[in-house]
């Protein structure tokens, strides 16, 4: 392609983030990367508002264009770059039913990783502050300010982390259903498409919070875990610091 300019406002160890760069990675787009503290507060600055009244990453700006949400930026650049890798099917039943895992890995395990992610390792950022600034914090938030409040100071309760992961045992259930399904060893069949994207970087969370477990008797899961890590393109998204574990190393310890 020619006459492009990309800029991804992300974080590395964003999930939405991850998606996006190994999408992109995949394309072979090249990208200006504007990494912003998620802790310090980049993404509720009025300049960042201003590229993403969400106020959370990513945002991908396109030329003049800003598009924002990842799965939303997934198909993007799908529409803007078909012929290179291509991970939508050109069938519409066959890209109908990518987009219905996709919705189904938006509603089930997408919240649900946030609560032991939060749990384990963000919460302490929150715990230095007082009750007021904290509130104050939440209040911010365009997107998240429930989800703060929710979580408070002290942490999700045990009943909503016992949700959460009973959200994520599902998912891995159902991923191994679709892998079944469309023969593997990608969701879909024998090619990477924007579903195992959009899950990737949920699962790797789970691998690396010591989570794996819920697959252990699923090799179809196990492999296409193996799978994505061997892809060119996961080395590249996953750049040292990506992992919770290499920034929050006492998380690792149960490993
Ligand atoms: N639906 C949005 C969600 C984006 C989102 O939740 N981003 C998180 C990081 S994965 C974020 O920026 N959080 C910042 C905050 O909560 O203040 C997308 O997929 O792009």
């Amino acid at each position: 392609m020619s006459n492009i300019d990309f800029t991804l406002y992300n974080a590395p160890q964003s999930t939405c983030s991850q998606r996006v760069r190994f999408a992109m990675h995949i394309k072979e787009l090249a990208f200006t990367e504007i990494l912003l503290d998620l802790f310090s507060g980049d993404q509720l600055k009025p300049e960042y508002l201003s590229i993403n009244p969400n106020g959370v990453v990513p945002a991908l700006v396109h030329n003049t264009k800003t598009i924002l949400d990842s799965a939303v930026i997934l198909e993007y650049l799908e529409d803007i770059c078909p012929k290179i890798n291509p991970m939508r099917s050109a069938d519409p039943v066959i890209a109908a039913e990518m987009r219905t895992m996709i919705r189904f890995i938006d509603e089930v395990p997408t919240p649900a990783i946030r609560i032991p992610s939060y749990n384990l390792a963000f919460l302490p950022h929150f715990q230095t502050m007082s009750k007021e600034e904290f509130e104050a914090l939440a209040d911010s938030k365009p997107l998240r300010r429930e989800f703060l409040l929710k979580m408070g100071q002290t942490g999700f309760s045990e009943e909503d982390m016992n949700e959460a992961l009973s959200r994520l045992q599902r998912a891995v259930l159902r991923m191994d259903e679709w892998i079944e399904q469309n023969g593997g060893s990608w969701l879909q069949g024998n090619y990477i498409s924007y579903a195992d994207i959009a899950v990737m970087p949920v699962i790797v969370r789970m691998q690396d919070i010591n989570l794996s477990y819920y697959w252990d008797n699923l090799p179809k899961v196990a492999k296409w875990l193996e799978k994505i890590q061997e892809h060119a393109a996961f080395s590249k998204t996953f750049y040292h610091g990506s992992l919770l574990t290499e920034k929050y190393p006492h998380l690792a310890k149960n490993k």
